[in-house]
This record gives structure tokens, C-alpha cells and sequence, in this order.
């Protein structure tokens, strides 16, 4: 098979690549590891910032998100047993966020790619990337018992972190730079009605938690837990109890509960890979970066990475290479300002056993002064409706 873009990993970032490539006239395949029911059951990402959505949008996908996503103007943050508002839209000149599921997109646009007629290769094994150095580079997988090769002008490696794309690359061509945190996030989807309108994210002594939801009847909740904890050593009751003595009164009294639809562990991660191009390899999206999930930018981040890619390939088969010989360096500027924000809103918010009772004294302070100061709250409340994209 020869295509313009072979892409690898049918995730948020490869499906939205595949689909804005589609509208500019580029044809792409997409070949990935898991099947379609195996993706659309991994639970993660819940808030959209409205470059997301415009991207979503202009991928021709976006008419469910918009019947049934919630437009949020606001976050709580809960400390010291009460809640204070940050009104974004007041602080940012009208600017909102989408709760949309992660699931969600991801069905949309898998939906719209079978619509047109779009090939995606699920179930392929042992995806293997050749000569991204030169001008013919080749993707070849084996399926079905057969091997089988792609030939391809470019290949964009959106298969997340534990991928083949980056793990190709030499040690010797790209820098890794990580932050690993000593702790996790014990997650729970439940068909049940959130406890507020908005996000509730929560500092205690007892550790982080945060309350989010899918729609207005089913919530997801998250609890800090180590990094050695089980799920099957996490009942729902205990789940619950634990969720609640993190909470201020008025929330924990009226939290709804219910069966959990899903339980599971995430490890909590900064990560960034520099450069984010190689010969004619892309990266994009988990593939090159990974952020803790308290800023809500992860998937955000993969969809602006491939609408630069989007648009830089578009341009190269228009007859221009600027848009490819300065993709990397583009999506980075973006990615490493979503770094520090997560990793400020991460530090801020969490139990942090070693930093002791001076450090919990810091995020109080510091606690107090965002929700008082207006040139804090403002800082906060940009970065987290989602910096504009820079062209
Ligand atoms: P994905 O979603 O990991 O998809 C990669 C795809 O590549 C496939 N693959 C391969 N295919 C072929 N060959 C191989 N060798 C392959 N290896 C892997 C995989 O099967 C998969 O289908 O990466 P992508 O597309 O870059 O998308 C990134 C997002 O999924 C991720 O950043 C977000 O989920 C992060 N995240 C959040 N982001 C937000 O913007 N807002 C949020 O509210 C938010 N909350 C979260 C999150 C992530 C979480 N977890 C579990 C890490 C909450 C959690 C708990
Ligand atoms: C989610 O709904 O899964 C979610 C929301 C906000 C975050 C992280 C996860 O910061």
C-alpha cells in the first residue's frame, strides 16, 4: 500500500489527524495496536479548552459534543472545608471549557473516519517504523498471520507513551526531560449525578480529590492514592468514605453514590521529548509529552500538536516546507507552558509527604492568595480555558 501519511495509533491525536488530513485532501491510513472496543474503554480526559473544540469543529465532527457536552464557566477549589469559586469567564473576557468525555471524541471520530470511508488497521502487531531518515520511510505490521508494508511520504507517531514511534528514534537524535510524582490518582466512573455544577478540585491533609463529571448523570471522582495501592484493595464504600472526608461539608453531605462503572489507577507524570521531529517522522500528542492530569491539558495538547501537523502537511503538499521545518519547535513553545501549569497546579494541590508542615503552610498561603488576588486567579484561569494557539 503507498499513502501520503501513514499514521500509527488510532488514539484522540491519530483519529483528529486522520480526520483534519482527510479535509485538506491528504490521504492517510491509520494502523493501531488494540481494537475499537479495547480503545473506546479506556476512560480518561473530560474537559476540552475551546481551541479543542474549534479543532473539532473544523474536523466536521463536532455536532454531538456540542448537543451534549456542558459548557463550564467556572472550577471550585476546596480547601481548608469550604469552596471558592474561580469564575473564568468573568476573569478571562468570556472564556468557557467543554466537558465533553474523551470517549466521546474518540467515538465521534471514529465514526466519521468508517462514515468516509477512511481506512484504520486495528489489531496490528509488531508495527515497526524504517527509513523515516530518507524520502520513502515505511510502516510494516503484521496481521491476520501476514506482514504487511506501508510506504509513505511522512509517518506521524501518535501512539502515546508507551508507543513504538519515539522508541524508534536513536538515543543519540532527542532529549528526554521527566518528572515522576510520588503518588497516583484512584479514579471512578458512576452512574450517578455530579455533587456540584462545576469541578470541584480539592487540597486536604488527607491527599487530593477531584470531582468531575460526563454528564449531568453520570460523575467521575478522582482520590490522590500511592503509588503502590490496588484497585481490588479499594471497595466502592471505601472509595466513597474516602472521597467524602476530602470534601467540604456541603459537598460531602450531598455526594450522590452509587456502583462504580469503572475503577482504575493512573501514576501521575511530567514528561516532554525535544525535538518532536525527525527526518520524516512526526511525534504528536502522548507520544511526546505527558502531563499530570490536574490541568485537564493532556488531550488538549495532542489536538493542538496535529492541528500544526494538520496544517504543516497541507502546506508541504501545497509547496511550502515551513510549516513541517517548524512544527517542532511550534507545538513546544505551547507544550512546555502547559508543563508548568500542570505541574504548578499538581504541586499546589497534592499531599506531598516529604515537604512536611512548612510545605503545607506554602499551599495554604498560596491557596489564599489565588482565591483573593485578582492578578492570580486571572494567571490561573487563562491557563486553564487554554493559552491561544500561536501561529
Ligand atoms: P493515546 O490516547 O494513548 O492513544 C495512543 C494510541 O496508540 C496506540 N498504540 C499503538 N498503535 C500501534 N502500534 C503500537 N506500537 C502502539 N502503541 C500504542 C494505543 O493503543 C492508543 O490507541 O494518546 P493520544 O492520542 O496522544 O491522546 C492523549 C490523551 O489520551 C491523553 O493526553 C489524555 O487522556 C490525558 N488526560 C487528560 N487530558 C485532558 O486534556 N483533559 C483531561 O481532563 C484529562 N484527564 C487524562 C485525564 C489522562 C488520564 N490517564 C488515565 C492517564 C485523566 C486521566 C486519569
Ligand atoms: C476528568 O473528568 O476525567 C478530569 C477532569 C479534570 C481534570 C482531570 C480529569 O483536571
Amino acid at each position: 500500500m503507498r499513502v501520503q501519511v501513514a499514521i500509527v495509533g488510532a488514539g484522540p491525536a491519530g483519529l483528529l489527524l486522520g480526520a483534519l488530513l482527510h479535509r485538506a485532501g491528504v490521504d492517510a491510513v491509520i494502523v493501531e495496536r488494540h481494537s475499537p472496543d479495547y480503545v473506546l474503554a479506556r476512560i480518561r480526559a473530560g474537559v476540552l479548552e475551546q481551541t479543542t473544540v474549534d479543532l473539532l469543529d473544523e474536523a466536521g465532527v463536532g455536532r454531538r459534543m456540542h448537543s451534549e457536552g456542558l459548557l463550564h464557566d467556572g472550577i471550585e477549589l476546596c480547601f481548608g472545608n469550604a469552596r471558592h469559586r474561580i469564575d473564568m469567564k468573568a476573569l478571562t473576557g468570556g472564556k468557557h471549557v467543554m466537558v465533553y468525555g474523551q470517549t466521546e471524541v474518540t467515538r465521534d471520530l471514529m465514526h466519521a473516519r468508517e462514515a468516509a470511508g477512511l481506512t484504520t488497521v486495528y489489531d496490528a502487531n509488531d508495527v515497526s517504523l524504517h527509513d523515516f531518515d530518507g524520502a520513502r520511510p515505511k510502516l510494516r505490521y503484521t496481521a491476520g498471520g501476514a506482514t504487511h508494508e506501508i510506504e509513505c511520504d511522512f509517518i506521524a507517531g501518535c501512539d502515546g507513551f508507551h508507543g513504538v514511534s519515539r522508541a524508534s528514534v536513536p538515543a543519540s537524535a532527542i532529549r528526554l526531560y521527566e518528572k515522576v510524582y510520588p503518588f497516583g490518582w484512584l479514579g471512578v466512573l458512576s452512574e450517578t449525578p455530579p455533587v456540584a455544577h462545576e469541578l470541584i478540585y480539592s487540597n486536604h491533609e488527607r491527599g487530593f480529590a477531584l470531582c468531575s463529571m460526563r454528564s449531568l448523570t453520570r460523575s467521575r471522582y478522582y482520590v490522590q492514592c500511592s503509588l503502590d495501592d490496588k484497585v481490588e484493595n479499594w471497595s466502592d464504600a471505601a472509595f466513597w468514605d474516602e472521597l467524602r472526608r476530602r470534601l467540604d461539608p456541603e459537598a460531602a453531605e450531598s455526594l450522590v453514590t452509587g456502583p462504580s462503572i469503572e475503577k482504575s489507577i493512573a501514576p501521575l507524570r511530567s514528561f516532554v521529548a525535544e525535538p518532536m521531529r525527525f527526518g520524516r517522522l512526526f511525534l504528536a500528542g502522548d507520544a511526546a509529552h505527558i502531563v499530570p492530569p490536574t490541568g485537564a491539558k493532556g488531550l488538549n495538547l495532542a489536538a493542538s500538536d496535529v492541528g500544526y501537523l494538520a496544517g504543516a502537511l497541507a502546506e508541504y503538499y501545497g509547496g511550502s516546507e515551513h510549516g513541517i521545518a517548524h512544527y517542532s519547535e511550534r507545538c513546544l513553545r505551547r507544550i512546555w507552558k502547559a508543563e508548568r501549569f500542570s505541574w504548578w497546579f499538581t504541586s499546589l494541590m497534592h499531599h506531598f509527604p516529604e515537604t512536611g508542615a512548612f510545605g503545607q503552610k506554602m499551599q495554604a498561603a498560596e491557596l489564599d492568595y489565588l482565591v483573593n488576588s485578582v492578578a492570580a486567579s486571572t494567571v490561573m484561569a487563562e491557563n486553564y480555558v487554554g493559552l491561544p494557539l500561536e501561529h
